[in-house]
This record gives structure tokens, sequence and C-alpha cells, in this order.
């Protein structure tokens, strides 16, 4: 019987060792990198674009809400990540009911924003939504957010209590400020604009300050954390743990801004000799001028009118005067002469005739439609840009066929075209998915992703944690 008994053992103590042994080859042959030196596993030889993708397994916590954090959720879930939107029972992302154009359905300012996510709705106020919340927090890899400063401490959500539930998880979030006086502050787009330097350096010299169409404060931000977020999630795989990731908007527009800091630091070199105020003898002040549409390089540039400026808004050109290629723009002007003209010749000889300059190149853009000028300048490898309107973009057949523009159909409100994932991925190949109706996934995120037994549901379903309060309960 002590025999059998020690036989026992002794193939037990094998066993163990040989699979310490296998364990050591395995790490031996990761650590060799099948041969090619790095730590990577072999290379895939599955299809291109059927390999998963870039992010699948990730999942995030999705708490937000209006546009910065949501572009950045979306850019994630492009990627394969498992997005959970948190929503407010009975009212969710407030885009939702925001600039309505289909009357009952989820706006384009939502559905542009949440593709490819899942929605989940929790009353974070209540114990039993924050019941959710905790093992949302103990499942998930990310939790984002752009509420308020303080709202998520608010909630019970502090860092360290996020930290104690789930040390790998990394906190990512939008403010308006970063620390400092303003850190306080609600911030929308235009007023990260302001903050960041892009409204004091956009418009004319004449006129107020202007924002700009693009969303860099809201949307760029989100670019921004996105790539906070993926970082993290790199270096956790070191160091086997989170970190909060903080992207403030203001921050965010001036990186966007950077040249002009550049300019702001160069005024003390003397005037900015490409700032077409130069050439027009204004003198320069304090700080970094509006430039029109000086083009922000080291090469002169300005939007011409073309064919049909009259009754069109967008019949215009940005054209460049790019120093290279100085003579073929003299050519296709049909001014050969100011090619060897000593008071046209050089970058420095045009500097105060740049005004004159480019309306004289603009009597031959308005001689042709902006395409037309287009075509032929590039013919000549003279750098233009069509003015191209949205309709325009949203008709244009490369951008349909790229995945750029991409029409997507959605329950209620039918199809609508929406900007696809304009980064592109040739393993990780991203298919744009119609945003969640609320809370159309909570079913099957308490129990296919939490793990909720049917009675445990039942009891928070019966809570009221997870449903709009009734209207009377609203007006007591
Ligand atoms: N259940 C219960 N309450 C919820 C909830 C949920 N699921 N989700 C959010 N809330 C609550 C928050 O807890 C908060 O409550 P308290 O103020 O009582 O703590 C409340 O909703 C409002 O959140 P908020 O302050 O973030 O929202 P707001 O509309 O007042 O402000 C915004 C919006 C964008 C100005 C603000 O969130 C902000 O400054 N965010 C950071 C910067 C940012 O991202 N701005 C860009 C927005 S896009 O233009």
């Amino acid at each position: 019987m002590a025999k059998k008994k020690q036989n026992k053992a002794k193939s037990k103590v094998k066993a163990a060792a040989k699979k310490s042994a296998r364990k050591v080859t395995k790490l031996a042959s990761a650590k060799k990198g099948n041969g090619n030196g790095s730590h990577l596993p072999k290379a895939s030889n599955k299809p291109w674009g059927k390999a998963g993708k870039a992010l699948e397994g990730v999942k995030i916590l999705d708490f937000t809400h209006v546009q910065s954090g949501p572009t950045c959720t979306q850019l994630l879930a492009w990627f394969g990540a498992d997005v959970i939107k948190v929503e407010r029972p009975g009212v969710g992302d407030i885009t939702r009911g925001q600039l309505v154009d289909v009357k009952g359905a989820d706006s384009l300012y939502f559905t542009m924003l949440n593709h490819n996510k899942r929605s989940i709705t929790v009353d974070s106020k209540h114990p039993q939504g924050m019941r959710v919340l905790e093992a949302l927090v103990k499942t998930c890899d990310v939790l984002v957010e752009n509420f308020a400063p303080g709202a998520l401490d608010r909630m019970g959500l502090t860092w360290e209590r996020i930290n104690k539930l789930n040390p790998r998880m990394i906190v990512a979030s939008v403010k308006g400020f970063g620390p400092g006086p303003y850190e306080d502050c609600k911030v929308y787009e235009n007023v990260a604009q302001c903050a960041g330097g892009a409204a004091s350096t956009t418009g004319f010299r004449e006129g107020p300050p202007l924002v700009t169409g693009a969303q860099i404060g809201d949307s760029g931000t989100g670019l921004h954390l996105a790539l906070g977020i993926v970082s993290a999630l790199f270096q956790r795989n070191r160091t086997g743990r989170g970190q909060k990731v903080l992207c403030a908007m203001q921050d965010g527009v001036l990186n966007l801004c950077r040249v002009k800091l550049r300019d702001q630091q160069r005024l003390k070199a003397g005037p900015l000799t490409e700032y077409s105020q130069y050439g027009e003898n204004v003198p320069f002040g304090p700080t970094v001028p509006r430039a029109g549409n000086d083009s922000g390089g080291g090469q002169p540039g300005w939007i011409l009118k073309c064919k049909g400026w009259e009754t069109d808004p967008d019949a215009y050109i940005y054209f460049i005067t790019q120093a290279p290629v100085w003579g073929p723009i003299c050519d296709i002007i049909g001014e050969p002469t100011w090619k060897t003209d000593p008071e046209y010749a050089t970058p420095r000889a045009r500097l105060p005739k740049l005004k004159a300059i480019f309306r004289r190149i603009e009597d031959w853009t308005m001689t042709k439609t902006k395409f037309e000028v287009m075509e032929a300048c590039n013919a000549v490898d003279i750098p233009v840009g069509p003015i191209l309107s949205m309709k325009e973009i949203a008709e244009e057949p490369s951008l349909r066929k790229t995945g750029t523009v991409v029409e997507v159909d959605h329950p209620t409100r039918g199809k609508y075209l929406t900007v696809g994932n304009p980064i592109k991925l040739s393993d990780s190949i991203s298919d744009v998915r119609r945003s969640p109706l609320l809370g159309e996934h909570t079913d099957e995120i308490l129990k296919d992703v939490l793990k909720f037994s049917a009675k445990d549901i039942a009891e928070i379903k019966n809570s009221g944690a997870l449903s709009a309060p009734k209207k009377e309960e609203k007006a007591a």
C-alpha cells in the first residue's frame, strides 16, 4: 500500500517535471521568437484580414457622451474592441435626441459617432446600478469617460476604487482643461478651439477670431485619447497594471496648433516673412496674427477663384507657389518671362508682390473649373487643392470605394451616410455596423459578459436600476 502511494507520488513528480520542461521549451522558443530574434509569435499564415482584428479581446467600458469620448471609443470599436456603452436609462447619450432630422429615430449626431458599439442602460446612482458597473469594471480592460470634472468621483468610481476593483484597468478621460486654474470647467468644442490657440490664429487679420468647422476640440481630442489608450494597453503587457490616461481638450487643440507656437517664438527673430502681411508692409505685433488663407508652411499659398465662383460658393482652389515648381507655374499661367525676371525669379523677390502674383494666377484659374485646374497643375507637379463641398465629398466614388464614406442601414431611421474608419490597417479591416438602440444589448451584456444568473438579473431589473424612472417618481 505504502509502495503504491510512493509510486503514485513519483509519477506525479515526473509529470510535473515533464510539464515544467515543456513550459521552459515553450518560453525558450518564444524568446528565440521562432528564429527571428524577437519575442513575437510565429507569423500567422491566415489570409490578410482574416487573422482577427487589431484590438480583438479588449473590452471597453464606454462611459462617454456627446462627441469627444464617443469618437475615441468608435475608433477602438472599429479596430475590434468590444465597446459596451453605458447610458442613463430612458435618456441615453444626450446626442440621441439632438439635431433630430427623423422624428422618433436616433439623430445622425448620435448614429455617426457610435458605430460598432453595444448599449446597456444603467443608473449609476442606484445601488443595483453600481453593482452592474462594478461588475463591468472587473470585467473590462479600459474605462473611457468624458464627464464633467468630478462626475465620475461623485458616482463613487474614484481612481482608487477602480484600481482596487481591477488593478489592470486603464481609466481614460477627456476633460476640457488639464490641472490648473480651469480644471473644473465644463468645455465644449468651440471653448477648446478658443482656449487651445486655434481661434486666435484663424480668420482674416482684419476680422474677429474664427472657429473652424473641423471638430479639432472634440474629435481631435478623441483621437489623441485613442492613442493614449492603445499605448497604455501596450505598456500593460509589460507591467500587468492599468494607469490613468488624460487628454485635455485645450492640450489636444494646442498640439494641432503646434506651428503657431513655433511662429510665436520666431517673432523674436523678426517678422514672419511667409505671412502675406509681411509683403503688404503691415507691422507685426507681439502675438501671432491671423493669417487668412496663408499656408502654414514655408511655401506661399492662397485660395483663388475658379470658373463659376459667382454662383458656386465652393468654386475655389488652394494654390501653392512652391519654389521648385515656379517655372511650370509661370508657363501654365502664361508669364514665362517671370522665370528669369529678377523681380520674380526668386522667392525673396516675390514676397512683397505675392498679392499681385496670386491675382495674376487667379486670372488664369478663373478660366477653368477647380477640377480642370487640378488636372492641369498636377500634370506638372504644382500642388493645388480643390475646395470640395460636403455634397461633392458625399458623392465622391473613390471615398465610397475605400470605405471612408459608407452607407449604413438603421432600423428606425433607414439608410444614411457616415464617415468610416479613416485609419486603414491591412490586416484588421474595419466594417461599419450601425449604432445601437438605447439599451439594445442590456440583457446580453448582463448574461453573456457579466455572467449574472437569471435570479440576479431579475433582482437588478426589478430594482429599477436599468429602466427609466416612472413619471410620477420623476415628479416627486
Ligand atoms: N446614470 C446616472 N447618472 C448619470 C449617468 C448614468 N448612467 N451618466 C451620467 N450621469 C450623470 C453624471 O453622474 C452627472 O451627474 P452629477 O453632475 O450629479 O455628478 C450628470 O449625469 C451630468 O454629467 P455631465 O456633467 O458630464 O454632463 P453635462 O451635460 O452637464 O456636461 C459636458 C456635458 C460635455 C460639458 C461635460 O461632460 C464635460 O465638460 N465633459 C468633459 C469635456 C468634454 O468631453 N467636452 C466635450 C463634449 S463634446 O462637445
